[in-house]
């Protein structure tokens, strides 16, 4: 079926989790629906709101723009504007237009009777900026505990909390996280190689498909994932770098205070040392 014909077929109304019929259509190629409308309110909002902090800041310089979180004295109750507020609502907004863009997935998957693993993975990455913004501020007991939204900024409290911990890299959920974000990395790259050197070929050689793939890793380490099974281990391994990440920084602080080298004295305490 042409694509064209397709789109004729599935461009039908139905599928919508809110609003109905109400913005159950496209604009151009961009399905828009409720959870479109939410997306375009919720980012225009935070992105004006961005600038207007940005304009009363000290620079336009763009690597130093930042918006800081309120003092640590606010706790968890509402600061003025210009003392974090703005943090706040950019916070809401950026929640909003990330959950609004998920459902908007949601609805389009639906529409076309697809899984849901698209918006499933990005509330995965939305469940990670949530833990560092509200559910470890909220796990300490302050909003400060949040990290600026400025380029330098986010990157100085990236740094500065590692070293309330001494040293993160010995954070055992940060060393799995670590692992998971390069063995991703490894798993696209033999994926992404062992597709181009079959279906890519050089002019006037044929194009070869699942069963040099297969054969392929069979002659080299005696096993073949398979073209479902790579996209399955990439999806997983992708999605637990994500989720591992956001362990690593929730333990730090709410379950763990010290510095995170000191979590290994449970292995120099093992009685077998004795
Ligand atoms: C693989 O076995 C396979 O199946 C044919 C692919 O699909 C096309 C792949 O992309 C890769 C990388 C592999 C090899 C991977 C493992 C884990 C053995």
């Amino acid at each position: 079926m042409s694509m064209l014909s397709f789109e004729r077929k599935y461009r039908v109304r139905g599928g919508t989790l809110l609003g109905g019929d109400l913005f159950d259509f496209w604009v151009g190629p961009f399905y828009v629906g409720f959870f479109g409308v939410t997306t375009i309110f919720f980012s225009v909002l935070g992105t004006a709101l961005i600038l207007w902090g940005a304009s009363q800041g000290p620079t336009w310089n763009v690597w130093q723009i930042n918006i800081a979180p309120p003092d640590l004295s606010y706790g968890l109750r509402l600061a003025p504007l210009a003392e974090g507020g703005l943090w706040q609502i950019i916070t809401i907004c950026a929640i909003g237009a990330f959950v609004s863009w998920m459902l908007r997935e949601v609805e389009i998957c639906r529409k076309l009777g697809m899984g849901l693993h698209v918006p499933f993975a990005f509330g995965v990455a939305i469940f990670a900026y949530v833990t560092l913004v509200v559910i470890r501020p909220v796990l300490m007991g302050a909003w400060g505990h949040g990290f600026p939204y400025g380029i330098f900024s986010h990157l100085d409290w990236v740094s500065n909390v590692g070293y309330q911990y001494l040293h993160f890299h010995y954070n055992p959920a940060h060393m799995i996280a670590v692992s998971l974000f390069f063995t991703t990395t490894l798993a696209l790259a033999l994926h992404g190689s062992l597709i181009l050197s079959a279906s890519n070929p050089k002019k006037g050689e044929t194009v070869k498909a699942a069963e040099h793939e297969n054969a392929y890793y069979r002659d080299l380490i005696g096993y073949s994932v398979g073209a479902l099974g790579i996209h399955r281990v990439g999806l997983i391994l992708a999605l637990s770098a994500g989720f591992f990440s956001a362990v690593c920084i929730v333990i730090s602080g709410p379950f763990w205070t010290r510095g995170w080298p000191e979590w290994w004295s449970w292995w120099l305490d093992l009685p077998i040392w004795k």
